[in-house]
């Protein structure tokens, strides 16, 4: 291809050329193309530039890298959130000149264009796409809605129903989706800029996206995709409010002309990003992207794990198997027994064709999972395991017996990992020779749907050891976040105070349903009595009796969870537990239940009252902030924000309140260490305050601003 290159690059961020007719301008931003301040300048003045070159007859716009353009700087968001900077950047005038412009333009999009990405692409004459490319307004994820016309341009483009449901779900579309749905205009297979500058030459000069209306509906018809989308936004954003403002700016896409429709864009973006809900996902969006960060820990160069061994292939075996599976691991699956194994493996099997049947894998792709997972009932042929993790009974004596023999088999330089939820890394450790490669990890149930995975550093865990098991995280597709090696970790040391809490409420007047349901409204995706039946009851049996919880003298122990695992109401696995439980699994109250909960609380002499759902909230969700806190100080957590990580992907906690630490500050340190300090006074020392919550709240800050002052 002839044609001339620009000595100099139209701006720091925007390169320009031209290719036999056809000036190519490349956003040059990395990592992502991030609309940063300069970006939509630098494409201004390219795009003026090749207006008015004569040589150039079309215009192809793309993104240099690995990603056309990620949306606007989630920075200059965040400013905006908190009112710290200038804000998003207005790319309106940006906007109208690729529209107007006399010659066609292309964009030419490989990787992402999400966000203002896609609307910057939106406003060109054509779109044309790489095979793997992704398209989509996931503005919601950060608690806002498209702010750069992208209500008003893609319903135009995809129609009411279709940009509703990629407003509110904020999924992209594939560019074969794309493709379908009118996006763009062609898939190019093979080198992108060549195809794209091909298709610009040949192009007329295209319509504006803004002129088209053609997709709108009328009012009459519209009404079922508004109703349709509110259901959805209710089922998978619930109490959210940036999916209810797309919706009523789409609305506004179809009712009113274009200029007006941005303006009414324009508002609702504002009050959206103004609200606790944004800085809350703004926060959860960069809190993930700090967890993968550990002081004097480099990241693992690229050196994919091929090979994970699992010992044992009970429900953690198995979900950790599929995990592995997933992302395209071979796993030697073993188990002491021919009928453990094969129960095991069925047990996959079957969760593998229960996706299937709901449309998540072809029958093709689960034959592949599974030809991937070779059961063993020896340790030896796991000589050749990258990583092999260790997913037997919660005890200690047995764990060590594996360990020693993952010892002797295991090779050189291999992780050694153990999935223990709470029990001491080093003691596990000391059975081998090679304390520095044995690290926990610690997997979510389900182990395949779950994304956390917390990563446990003893005390002589190499910092190889570490960055191996983040870049296996990562290589999962899971979100792994650093812990210290103390009873619980982060998640579960936390999980205690809180469950424990929850059920002296119970004890004090208060039922399982009521203190479900409040939590639940708070936004918690279940409520603790539902979440421990799911878990097992003798599970949390087991784990008492490991870590001697309430062995203390004088220490409030709760009165019932030991009588329901004395009466084998296990949970869900044995149909009632807190609650009854029938075929389809829904939890029902159980008046046996709470007669034994009243009875056992009389017995203790405790006068039952009425618990209103504000204390019970409080008390729940401020004895995991205190107790973060402590763990914080104690450097069990290397971040308040890496604990926030593991309460929303591990314990299903709102995405839109930041997580548990977030969430103290937005409510007010101050305000939390009254109400801690009065629930000391009535509850004794389990209440203590934090030595840091009490030190914040002092100094008027908060685990945000502690975080970022430790970062500094
Ligand atoms: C928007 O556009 C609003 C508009 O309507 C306009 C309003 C006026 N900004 O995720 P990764 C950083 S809202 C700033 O690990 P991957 C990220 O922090 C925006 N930084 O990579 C990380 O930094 P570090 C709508 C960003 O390959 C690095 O890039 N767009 C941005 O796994 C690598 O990120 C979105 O919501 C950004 N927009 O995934 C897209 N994006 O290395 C958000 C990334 O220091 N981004 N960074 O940790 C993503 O979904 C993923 O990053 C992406 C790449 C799929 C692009």
């Amino acid at each position: 291809m002839s044609g001339t290159v620009s000595p100099k690059p139209a701006s720091r961020f925007v390169g320009y050329s031209v290719r036999g007719g056809v000036a190519v301008v490349t956003v040059d931003n990395p990592p992502v193309n991030a609309l940063s301040p300069g970006v939509p300048e630098g494409l201004e003045s390219a795009l003026g530039r090749a207006a008015a070159d004569a040589e150039v007859s079309a215009i192809v716009v793309m993104g240099a890298g690995r990603t056309f353009i990620a949306g606007a700087d989630i920075t200059t968001l965040e400013e905006m959130a908190w009112g710290t900077g200038p804000g998003a950047p207005a790319l309106h005038d940006l906007l109208q000149k690729i529209e107007d412009s006399p010659k066609p333009v292309v964009m030419a999009i490989h990787g992402a264009a999400l966000g203002g990405g896609l609307e910057v692409a939106m406003a060109a004459h054509y779109r044309v796409a790489a095979p793997g490319a992704q398209l989509g307004q996931p503005e919601v994820n950060l608690g806002i809605i498209p702010g750069a016309e992208g209500t008003q341009r893609l319903p135009r483009l995809v129609g009411i129903e279709r940009a509703l449901d990629m407003c509110v779900s904020g999924k992209p579309l594939n560019a074969t989706e794309a493709l379908a749905a009118g996006l763009i205009d062609q898939v190019i297979d093979g080198d992108l800029v060549e195809g794209a500058a091909e298709f610009a030459r040949r192009a007329a000069r295209g319509r504006k996206t803004r002129e088209r209306s053609e997709r709108l509906g009328s009012p009459e018809s519209n009404v079922r995709f508004y109703v349709g989308a509110r259901q959805l936004a209710a089922k998978i954003r619930r109490h959210q409010e940036a999916p209810l403002r797309a919706i009523d700016a789409i609305e506004a896409a179809a009712a009113l002309p274009f200029d007006e429709g941005c303006r009414r864009e324009r508002e609702l973006f504002a009050q959206c990003v103004a609200g606790d809900q944004a800085k809350a996902l703004i926060h959860a969006f960069f809190a993930e992207r700090a967890a993968a960060k550990i002081p004097g820990v480099e990241k693992a160069a690229a050196s994919p794990v091929q090979c994970v061994g699992i010992v044992g292939s009970g429900t953690m075996g198995g979900g950790i198997a599929m995990a592995c599976a997933n992302a395209g691991i071979q796993v030697l699956l073993s188990d002491s027994s021919e009928a453990a194994l094969s129960g095991g493996l069925a047990r996959v099997r079957q969760n593998y064709d229960i996706s299937a049947k709901r449309g998540r894998f072809t029958a093709e792709q689960v034959e592949e999972r599974m030809a991937l997972i070779r059961p063993q009932l020896e340790l030896k042929g796991f000589a050749r395991a990258d990583v092999i993790v260790e997913a037997v009974f919660e005890n200690m004596a047995l764990k060590k017996d594996v360990f020693r023999e993952l010892d002797a088999i295991a090779r050189p330089g291999a992780i050694l990992a153990t999935n223990t939820s709470t029990l001491n890394i080093d003691e596990i450790a000391s059975a081998t020779g090679r304390p520095e490669s044995v690290i926990g990890l610690h997997f979510f149930s389900p182990a395949n749907v779950m994304r956390l995975l917390e990563v446990v550093r003893g005390k002589a865990t190499s910092g190889g050891a570490i960055a191996a098991a983040m870049s296996f995280a990562r290589q999962l597709k899971k979100v792994g976040v650093l812990a210290g090696n103390c009873p619980g970790f982060i998640g579960n040391r936390m999980f205690f105070s809180y469950m424990y809490e929850t059920q002296f409420l119970i004890e004090e007047g208060a039922t399982p349903q009521q203190v479900d349901d409040a939590l639940t409204d708070f936004g918690m995706a279940m409520g603790i009595f539902a979440v421990d039946d799911m878990a097992g009851i003798d599970v949390a049996w087991r784990v008492r009796q490991e870590l001697g919880h309430f062995r203390e003298p004088g220490v409030r122990k709760p009165l019932v969870q030991d009588q329901l695992y004395q009466q084998g109401r296990y949970g869900q696995k044995s149909g009632k537990g807190w609650y009854l439980y029938g075929e389809d699994r829904k939890p029902v109250p159980d008046p046996e239940v709470e007669a034994l909960i009243e009875r056992s609380a009389r017995e203790a002499g405790i006068a039952r009252r009425y618990v209103s759902n504000r204390e019970i909230v409080e008390r729940s969700i401020y004895a995991l902030a205190n107790e973060g806190a402590r763990l914080l100080e104690e450097g069990f957590a290397l971040r308040a924000s890496d604990i926030d990580v593991v309460y929303l992907n591990g314990y299903g906690f709102p995405a839109w309140r930041g997580g548990p630490m977030f969430y103290a500050g937005l409510a007010g340190l101050d305000q939390i260490l009254s109400r801690i300090r009065q629930f000391e006074r009535e509850h004794g020392s389990r209440w203590t305050p934090a030595p840091l919550l009490v030190r914040l709240a002092r100094e008027g800050r908060t685990f945000r601003d502690y975080d970022r002052e430790r970062a500094a």
